[in-house]
């Protein structure tokens, strides 16, 4: 299986003060600008700390949810790809991140048809899955699944949990063969031939880890969880997520990782 986790760049989108606008299926209290943005430097500090070289886009006050950077497009190693994000809000957010892509890849392809949001798109190595959710409908994900086969990877169209917004909301790559999962979507079954931890059933958010080269970046308040990734052979680093939870975003989708 190749590695999926070994990163050496990175691109991230500086929060705008109007990050305090962005989607969110709560109405409690809401997140500061102030209070994101120190969890996004936390956040690219621990990129820089795992060995990764990060370039950092300018904040874009048109897009509050665009330091969400990981939803509008998906990178490998030697391709990109311009997805078409699910949310009206977000639709554009593409085009603002495609020039930088095309500055760092020579093949970015283009989904042309549906919506796809890449929150919804795990690669475990031998495959890409392909989550369905209210952002990423069937359309969009079979044209995603046409562009995956014309670059030789493999991939599978699943099904988010409902009400969980996206597919790796509830769900990260913490080594070759493992997955961290929430319970509902680790009895879904679409984990086979890895091992699979489930996260504590009283932490929601806490499956959205993320794993970068020898580091395993956590949530710094899923302690039950942490504790169950015991033999994951990986530093552990905690990072605050409150902040982005109120905006219903954790860790993967502060970055493209390549
Ligand atoms: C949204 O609803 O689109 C943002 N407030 C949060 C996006 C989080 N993205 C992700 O989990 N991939």
């Amino acid at each position: 299986m190749t590695a999926t986790f070994e990163f050496t760049r990175a691109l991230v989108r500086t929060p705008s003060q109007s990050v305090t606008h962005g989607l969110r299926a709560e109405t409690g209290e809401g997140p500061t600008h102030d209070g994101v943005a120190r969890e996004h430097a936390a956040y690219v500090a621990a990129l820089k700390a795992a060995g990764v070289i990060v370039d950092r886009l300018p904040a874009l006050e048109a897009f509050p949810d665009s330091v969400f950077i990981e939803d509008p497009a998906l990178v490998f190693a030697d391709f990109a790809i311009l997805l078409r994000p699910g949310a009206p809000s977000r639709f554009g957010e593409a085009a603002t991140v495609a020039p930088a892509l095309a500055e760092r890849f020579d093949t970015v392809l283009t989904l042309d048809e549906g919506y796809v949001d890449g929150g919804d798109v795990l690669d475990l190595g031998d495959r890409v899955l392909i989550g369905l959710s209210a952002r990423t409908d069937k359309i969009g994900a079979e044209r995603l699944a046409a562009l995956f086969a014309r670059q030789s990877r493999r991939s599978e169209i699943v099904a988010t949990p409902p009400g969980v917004l996206h597919f790796k909301s509830d769900c990260s790559l913490v080594d070759h063969e493992t997955v961290l999962s929430s319970p509902r979507l680790a009895s879904a079954g679409y984990f086979r031939g890895m091992r699979v931890i489930e996260a504590a059933a009283d932490e929601p958010g806490a499956a959205n880890a993320l794993r970068v080269n020898g580091d395993l970046l956590i949530g710094k308040h899923f302690q039950r969880t942490a504790d169950r990734l015991g033999d994951v052979s990986a530093r552990r680093v905690a990072l605050e997520t409150e902040e982005m939870a109120r905006l219903d975003a954790g860790l993967s989708c502060l970055s493209l990782r390549w």
